[in-house]
């Protein structure tokens, strides 16, 4: 049954159904029994894997293709009517062009298979946030994960009326094959087309290609933001809680810190944290002049690797039930799921993510690094009471933050606004396995937005400014690295939990509750100031930590020279960005 009479939507499915000539159409209603006939679908298909329904309710396994693993960003692009739009960072493609040869692509790509109609609200459906989008796929795993993902349900054609106002997106998996695999966004047109992948990023269109690249399109035009960034609320011992927002890369403890458990010091003195988002943030001024975020998203696609009831308890419990896990070890003795990190015991009897036998003394790894969990994001034990809150939670800082194992300290504080945007802007992060392509490689990644700004990056950087003096209430602008090394290339901070102790410096200078230190890069805590009560760990380690070497500031400066100059192609760089630089420049001497 077709459950809307809204034409924009039937007359694009219509033409999306000439063009793949799927066997027949399957609209999603998001209701419970559908989703559990395509389950059982899926299990006797073996494109899903039951797992012990015991010891793990609700909870599925899927392998996708050797070849589709993560996100693609080579192939992935921002196809607007002139290059400039699209900026120097982003892959650019006439649209025409594009068009046509994703048409080729597409024709007749679903024969043999079902075309399903995802209706789905990006945040609250209501909200003043909330943006709506269909999602067309030929993939029942694309189907379940948005269901847990996004808000999927019949009523969105209720609240569109015959409104064209949703973002569309066409998935087709067609072969699976990597050279012909694109993920492409027309931002004029509200259009997503995804091919030749059935892998998280590449696929789930909700996420990164709607509700950053598009959305981000879309927040420059209308006066928002979307970004890559965690939301989370400490509570401190008065029942007062404070909101932040944090950007770090792909991989780079987002997820961690948004469910963090404080360290026993503070959980004694009744300190919480809370969960609103872990990664993706849509944020807007609010009528009270601060600014105002929602997660925009229902559930967390995290990455498995390193998830154990001691680096983050509270991600594990989330996935104990109603998880689809994809790439991870299935252990076949009790038909459960491992992965590297997340205890001592490999299983003996266990098949690896590509579901041949498996050895744990092998030496090869059994989870893929770039492995993940699908999970509704109400199943954590710390989601935040006002998650789903229409109007969201008020930021009081915000935090960007990267893998380096030198240059960065622990923390840092922007001068004011701008210096932020200017420390956003020179984010660098070493790469990790979320992407196709090397690992461990230092780039610059601004506001980890480098894979998923929807235009010019350099109009971007300019839209941050613009936001800044639209905000009445401004958060402060902190970096933080929990990645520093020594000579060994072992992390000096504990990292985890224990980055409460640094939170708490956050929130307190965002509040004016403690003093600082001037330094060339911004305000840093005296050694003393961070807690350091119950951690195995020296004053003079923490001022190894807090230390800043001019000598890997300096070429840093000359690197952030090298990325800004990609900018003079189109000649977006904002100025201000430019005098931040030679400032930061003069004061490293
Ligand atoms: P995306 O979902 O790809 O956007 O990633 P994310 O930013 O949510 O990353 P996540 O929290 O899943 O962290 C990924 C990796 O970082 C895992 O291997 C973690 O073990 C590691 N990690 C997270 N927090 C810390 C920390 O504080 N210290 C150290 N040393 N590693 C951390
Ligand atoms: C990321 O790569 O930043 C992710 C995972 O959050 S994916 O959805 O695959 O992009
Ligand atoms: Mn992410």
């Amino acid at each position: 049954m077709v459950p809307t009479k809204n034409k924009a939507i039937l007359d694009w499915v219509e033409e999306q159904v000439k063009l793949t000539k799927p066997d027949k159409v399957v609209w999603i209603t998001g209701d419970e029994e559908q989703l559990n006939q395509l389950r059982q679908e899926a299990y006797a298909t073996g494109e899903l894997i039951e797992l012990n329904q015991e010891k793990l309710p609700g909870c599925a396994l899927h392998r996708t293709a050797q070849n589709d693993v993560a996100r693609v960003e080579d192939r992935t692009f921002i196809c607007t009517p002139t290059r400039r739009e699209a900026g120097p960072t982003n892959n650019w493609m006439d649209p025409d062009e594009m068009k046509e040869k994703l048409n080729a692509l597409y024709d007749g790509s679903m024969k043999g298979r079902t075309m399903y109609v995802i209706p789905y609200s990006m945040s609250v459906s209501g909200s003043p946030f909330a943006k709506y989008g269909i999602e067309l796929t030929d993939s029942i795993y694309v189907v379940l994960n948005m269901a847990i993902m996004t808000r999927v349900s019949a009523r969105i054609y209720d609240e569109l009326g015959d409104s064209p106002d949703f973002v569309k997106g066409l998935h087709a998996k067609a072969d699976l094959d990597a050279e012909n695999r694109y993920i492409v966004h027309f931002p004029q047109e509200n259009l997503i087309c995804s091919i030749n992948s059935g892998y998280g990023g590449n696929v789930l269109l909700g996420k990164k290609c709607f509700a950053l690249r598009i959305a981000s399109y879309l927040g420059q035009k209308e006066g928002w933001l979307a970004e890559h960034m965690l939301i989370l609320g400490v509570e401190n011992p008065q029942g007062e809680v404070r909101y932040l927002a944090a950007a770090f890369p792909s991989a780079c403890g987002k997820t961690n810190l948004a469910m963090l458990i404080p360290p026993d010091v503070y959980k004694e003195k009744g300190y919480k944290v809370w969960c609103v988002g872990d990664d993706i943030a849509w944020l807007r001024v609010g009528k009270d002049g601060r600014l105002w975020a929602v997660n925009p998203e229902n559930g967390f696609f995290g990455v498995a690797p390193g998830t154990s009831d001691k680096s983050n308890p509270n991600a594990l419990a989330t996935t104990r039930r109603n998880t689809i896990f994809t790439n991870v070890v299935q252990n076949l003795d009790d038909n459960t799921v491992w992965w590297e990190g997340l205890d001592k015991n490999p299983p003996k009897n266990a098949l690896d993510w590509t579901g041949k036998k498996w050895d744990p003394e092998s030496g090869v790894k059994g989870a893929h690094p770039n492995s993940r969990f699908t999970a509704p994001a109400k199943q954590c034990p710390c989601i935040s009471p006002e998650f789903d809150n229409p109007e969201g939670v008020p930021i009081s800082a915000i935090v960007f933050g990267g893998r380096r194992a030198k240059t960065a300290p622990l923390v840092y504080q922007s001068f004011d606004w701008n210096h932020g945007v200017f420390v956003g802007s020179i984010m660098a992060s070493e790469t990790t396995a979320a992407a196709a392509g090397a690992v461990g490689v230092v780039r610059r990644d601004p506001m980890a937005m480098l894979p998923f700004c929807g235009y010019n990056m350099g109009d971007y950087f300019q839209h941050w400014l613009n936001m800044g003096q639209k905000i009445e209430k401004q958060p402060k602008i902190f970096n933080v690295n929990w990645f520093r090394q020594d000579e060994n290339g072992n992390f000096i901070w504990p990292g985890f939990g224990e980055n409460m102790r640094v939170l708490e410096w956050i929130l307190k200078r965002a509040f004016d509750e403690i003093d600082a230190v001037e330094t060339p890069i911004g305000y840093m805590p005296r050694p003393e100031d961070i807690n350091i009560e119950g951690l195995d760990l020296d004053l003079d380690t923490m001022k190894d930590l807090l230390s800043v070497d001019v000598k890997y500031w300096k070429e840093d400066v000359e690197n952030i020279k090298q990325f800004y100059a990609k900018f003079d192609e189109f000649n977006t760089l904002p100025q201000e960005l430019r005098d931040q630089l030679a400032a930061l420049e003069k004061r490293l001497g």
